[in-house]
């Protein structure tokens, strides 16, 4: 059970359609595979997506802090000891998405050699999860229609609808065309990425107020301290906070401030390990709990599927687990199948994946 290479391979997959929101773009999935061996010939799996408007992670910073830092700190452990990989991998500051894949490509192998599923080891709460769709940047008219056909060909009836840095007025009159089309059939709640001031903030809800969302997330900078909890204290719906919680304690500092009331968690940036430290704290703490979206392909999807399936705090509320639809393929020998509305836990052990050859071959960038 003892790990003995890890590799951080670059892949490049085009999106068939890009998703835009407040603090970015992303047009291609250029994410790293992250592959633990053991010296039982397991192979675990994870993808680090680069996210560089949101952590300052590269594709090429991933692949090298994970072969020129991680790598040495975790060659010769046995699989069994995550908390001694996660001590070594916390001496360096930052690199999230690298430090995730790697704890959870570790829970893979794990999962593999044990031969029983993840989501199992880690709670086992349920086989599903409710979807949520993440609806980008566009015209009412045509986020409606991506809406649409998010409802009429998967059964999603949860959407989470990007809002921010354009004009407040454009953004609101898609939250109402949505409200208008579909009535109360669907939930919808927002997520600015920062992109609105705590008043500009503050106005549009107030003017979304008839709306019923469900949410607000990230709709203004954590570092406007006292406008964020001024905005905070005046809203009467939950705000999530997103990316200024990477980790428990930013989760334990945003709320005790009264900037945030929920959380997003993400494996993709908190792994399985330190997934579980924030799942633990916010029920403690009585927070509500959404497993978000890091844009993730169909690995990253069944990362945040397995763990979010863990538990029933997790698995309340509809899980963003549906973006990978916008990819133009992806590396996965049984893709993903969302049906009814529901994302069901692939069988088998580990996180229940594999990778196709063939397209690791087609989409790798190192060769
Ligand atoms: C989200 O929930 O914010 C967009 C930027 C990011 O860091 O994650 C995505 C989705
Ligand atoms: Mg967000």
């Amino acid at each position: 059970m003892k790990i003995t290479r890890v590799e951080a391979i670059p892949f490049a997959i085009p999106y068939s359609k890009p998703l835009k929101f407040a603090s970015g773009e992303v047009a291609v999935a250029e994410h790293v595979l992250v592959r633990v061996h053991t010296d039982d010939g397991i192979v675990g799996i994870a993808e680090a997506p680069a996210r560089p408007f949101t952590y300052g992670e590269t594709q090429r910073g991933i692949v090298a802090v994970i072969e020129d830092v991680f790598t040495a700190q975790v060659v010769g452990l046995p699989l069994l000891e995550r908390e001694v990989v996660r001590g070594r991998l916390a001496r360096t500051i930052g690199n999230p998405t690298a430090k995730a894949a790697i704890d959870m490509a570790i829970w893979d192998a794990l999962g593999q050699t044990l031969e029983l599923p993840v989501a199992d080891l880690l709670g086992g709460f349920t086989d599903r999860l409710r979807v949520s769709h993440m609806l980008g940047f566009d015209t009412p008219d045509k986020m409606v229609a991506d809406a649409e056909r998010m409802r009429d060909t998967f059964g999603i009836s949860t959407f989470k609808v990007k809002v921010g840095r354009r004009p407040v007025t454009l953004d609101t009159a898609v939250v109402r065309a949505l409200r208008e089309r579909f009535g109360s059939e669907v939930e919808l709640y927002v997520d600015g990425n920062r992109g609105w001031t705590a008043s500009e903030s503050q106005r549009a809800m107030a003017e979304m107020a008839d709306l019923d969302l469900l949410f607000a997330e990230e709709l203004c900078p954590a570092d406007d301290v006292l406008g964020r909890r001024w905005l905070v204290q005046k809203l009467d719906i939950p705000f999530i906070a997103d990316e200024s919680v990477p980790t428990a304690a930013d989760v334990t500092r945003e709320v005790l401030a009264g900037a945030a009331t929920a959380i997003s968690i993400k494996t993709a940036r908190t792994g399985f390990t330190d997934s579980q430290r924030i799942h633990h704290l916010a029920e403690g703490m009585g927070l509500e709990v959404v497993m978000g979206n890091q844009i993730d392909g169909q690995i990253g999807t069944a990362c945040t599927l397995a763990f979010g399936s863990a538990y029933a705090l997790t698995s309340r509320r509809a899980g963003e687990l549906s973006n990978f639809l916008d990819m133009s393929d992806d590396l996965l020998t049984e893709p993903l199948q969302i049906r009814n509305g529901y994302l069901h836990r692939p069988p088998g052990a580990g996180i229940g994946i594999r990778v196709d050859p063939d397209k690791l071959t087609r989409y790798r960038s190192d060769r």
